[in-house]
């Protein structure tokens, strides 16, 4: 139970193209949120650097994020839609959490020693923080709710450790402001100044598989170009993916139990049922007992309707990046007036004179 004030936050980097993954994972949630809420979108730029240091074109990379957010329906004057680097109190108050975490917790996180790889002695520093910074980048904000893919469950619960920690920590120390507020914790009363962030994983498609294997996330990094539909791609594009996309030799069944042990099967019913807004029992209910040679044209219709609207608006915002850049600095200027809020608050939790 919390009883802060709902502030959606989730953020995106500019690590390459954006993919269908990236789309019905979390884009999209973050359209739906819009709705009533407080919901802050972030490029997070400064996360890009973890994994590889120099990027051939950072700025248009920023730029087309910003612009896949917007052509996908997010309102970036109602909202607030900005870059991380443009914020500098993410990284003053992730220099307070890695003070915070403990290197046990970051030795849990598996998407480090994925990314790190067999050479994690050659990883960077900041890959392995990344957790700690995605912590300050929601509670910079004390943001509440983070819509994310399945993939970044384990961030959020260091997340959740983190704020808890420097609650308990600094319990005497916010006592004596009035920044605090008390919430439940499980069964446990806290007084607590950052909130228990909630994540939204949850539905149609939390975590969208790779086309050429279905046991592998879908990713940018994936150097296959064929495991990926990218939002940029065009209609040739998107049918040539989903008509070489992996399958096995059976038809479709009838049933979701039927696609147990099938996860190329599983996961293309899986984008169809995300992108029609339907479950995969209707899904299967319509196509069950039909091959794949019938399915996937209708598949490769299903995306290009969904998505070539997104990419059409996409290019247009690209073409003239004037306007891109007057959000972003519109969005940070509002970002930045916010984070220092908190972080004038923290400093005063923390002791710190300034
Ligand atoms: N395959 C996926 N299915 C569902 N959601 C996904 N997300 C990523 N891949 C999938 C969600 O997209 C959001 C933005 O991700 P990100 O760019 O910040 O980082 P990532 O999770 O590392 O994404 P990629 O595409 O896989 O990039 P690389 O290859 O650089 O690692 C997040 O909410 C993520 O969960």
């Amino acid at each position: 139970m919390n009883e802060f004030k709902k502030v959606v936050f989730s953020g995106v980097q500019p690590t390459g193209n954006l993919h269908l993954g990236n789309y019905l994972g979390a884009i999209r949630k973050f359209v739906a949120l819009q709705e009533g809420n407080d919901c802050i979108y972030c490029v997070v730029d400064m996360h890009a650097l973890t994994a590889q240091l120099v990027h051939e074109d950072m700025p248009n990379q920023i730029r087309s994020i910003a612009a896949a957010f917007i052509a996908s329906g997010i309102d970036p004057e109602k909202h607030i839609v900005f870059n991380q680097s443009a914020v500098p109190q993410h990284a003053e108050l992730a220099w307070i959490f890695n003070c915070v975490a403990r290197i046990g917790w970051m030795n849990r996180m598996t998407q480090f020693k994925d990314k790190a790889g067999k050479d994690r002695e050659q990883a960077s520093l900041g890959l392995y923080a990344y957790p700690s910074l995605m912590a300050a980048d929601i509670l910079v904000y004390r943001g509440t709710h983070v819509p994310v893919g399945d993939d970044q469950k384990q961030h959020l619960e260091l997340a959740r450790d983190i704020a808890m920690k420097f609650n308990l920590d600094y319990a005497e120390h916010i006592r004596k402001t009035d920044y605090g507020i008390d919430i439940t914790v499980g069964n446990e009363p806290v007084h607590a100044y950052f909130p228990m962030v909630e994540p939204l994983i949850d539905g149609p498609a939390p975590r969208v598989m790779s086309l050429r294997d279905g046991t592998k996330k879908m990713s940018k990094s994936d150097p296959s170009d064929l495991s990926r539909i990218n939002l940029m791609d065009d209609e040739e594009a998107i049918s040539k993916k989903i008509r070489k996309a992996k399958t096995d030799p059976d038809g479709l069944p009838s049933e979701v139990d039927g696609l147990k042990g099938r996860p190329e099967a599983d996961n293309l019913v899986g984008i169809y049922a995300a992108l029609a807004d339907r479950s995969k029992a209707d899904v299967l209910a319509e196509f069950g007992g039909q091959q794949f040679s019938v399915f996937k044209p209708a598949l490769v219709d299903l995306a290009v309707n969904v998505l070539s609207p997104i990419t059409a608006e996409m290019r247009r915002l690209m073409s003239d990046t004037s306007h891109i850049d007057a959000t972003l600095r519109n969005g940070s200027e509002r970002a930045r007036a916010r984070a220092e809020v908190t972080m004038k608050q923290v400093r005063d939790i923390v002791g710190f004179l300034y």
